[in-house]
């Protein structure tokens, strides 16, 4: 593989609903588009998921353009290697920013499956032939609210629903929500909100029977996470502290997560993604794909990667039209009624890209030759 041009594009996308988290809403996306090209001209695209500030991590769009445009993609540009598996190590030098590398990362992968004339997800080892869905459901303005959203997922076919919580929407919501939805998956995403000092709050939530519990305290710690382990039987699943393979086996070996939130972003694209999956499975511990409200190409990329074998329960992979009037891929991603995403049979991520409406968004572009 010999990447010779480097595109970079950063659309605007609006969110056909508000999301909330306890760190913030977002009614608006901003996201960065990577164009890999071959001496030959072939592409590849990938997906920057940093989001618009730095608080769910400290990546974030204005870190990523420059990293990526001024380090990242001069360190691809012009260098022969033997494939996409090794494009990570290229990128070694620049220390965290794994979103940003994971861009190139993933983009690369996709040109080298289009390459092979085989879906990406085969390409990656993947063996599932379709995934199962869940959504993550935003705060709403009111529990009335999230209850009718809830509602409508559900009978969209999805299988598993996690709603946010923070302080001031938790235990009287998990409350309320169970008891309308005695029999259903439910899960808690608490992005960081909390401490140890809410060890009584998290042993209150037992009762309600939540799936897993998605990282409660500090974004970077396992440490007080495996504390909290021991004393609730919900099962507590890391999302912000996975970053590398070696927090995984930390992770696991300590008891701080009995199921893992895999991001292609957070860990650093698909060769990183690869790796932890293969930790956690070794460990018969299961993982899930999480979202970062992505377009069509990064959402086509998380499909591939839950198609891996450790990828048994229902992630926060969801249909296009959940977040946006019109995608950049076509099809857009859909969902069968009893919610699974059935694995593209084109080659690469499988959709294609639709230019025109990918130049529309854009906002400003760069070139890396
Ligand atoms: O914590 O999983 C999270 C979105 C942005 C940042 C963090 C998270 C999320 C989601 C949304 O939960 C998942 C999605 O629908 O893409
Ligand atoms: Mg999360």
């Amino acid at each position: 593989m010999n990447i010779t041009s480097i595109e970079l594009r950063e659309i605007r996308l609006p969110l056909i609903h508000f999301f909330e988290t306890s760190f913030g809403r977002t009614t608006e996306r901003r996201i960065i588009l990577v164009r890999v090209v071959d001496r030959d001209g072939a592409d590849g695209w990938g997906e920057c998921t940093a989001g618009e500030g730095p608080f769910y991590s400290d990546e974030w769009v204005e870190t990523a353009w420059p990293t990526l445009k001024d380090f990242l993609a001069p360190m691809v540009v012009n260098r022969e290697v033997e494939g996409a598996a090794h494009i990570y190590d290229l990128m070694k030098r620049v220390r965290g920013h794994r979103m940003a590398k994971a861009a190139i990362e993933t983009a690369c992968w996709d040109l080298e499956a289009r390459l092979s004339d085989v879906p990406l997800w085969k390409y990656l080892g993947g063996v599932q032939t379709e995934i199962p869905c869940g959504v993550s459901i935003g705060i709403q303005n009111s529990p009335e609210e999230l209850i009718e959203k809830i509602e409508q997922e559900l009978s969209a076919g999805y299988q598993r629903i996690k709603i946010k919580i923070k302080r001031g929407w938790d235990l009287e919501i998990v409350r309320r929500v169970r008891g309308r939805f005695p029999e259903i998956r439910l899960m808690g995403d608490a992005n960081s909100a909390y401490t140890l000092a809410d060890v009584p709050l998290f042993k209150a939530l037992d009762e309600f029977k939540l799936m897993m519990l998605e990282q409660p305290l500090a974004y970077d710690d396992i440490f007080d996470h495996a504390e909290l382990q021991k004393q609730i039987q919900t099962p507590v699943c890391l999302d912000e502290s996975i970053k590398t393979p070696a927090d995984v086996i930390h992770a696991i070996d300590l008891g701080a997560s009995r199921i893992i939130n895999v991001k292609l972003g957070r860990v650093g694209g698909h060769a990183q993604a690869k790796r932890v999956e293969a930790i956690a499975r070794e460990r018969n511990i299961p993982v899930w794909c999480g979202g970062m409200l992505e377009s069509g190409i990064g959402r086509a990329h998380n499909i591939a990667m839950a198609t891996l074998a450790g990828f048994t329960l229902p992630g926060d992979v969801s249909a296009s039209s959940r977040y946006w009037e019109e995608d950049i891929i076509e099809p857009p991603v859909t969902v069968t009624p009893n919610g699974m995403i059935v694995a593209p049979s084109n080659p690469g991520i499988g959709f294609e890209i639709n230019r025109p409406r990918i130049d529309q968004l854009t906002v400003r572009s760069a070139q890396v030759n």
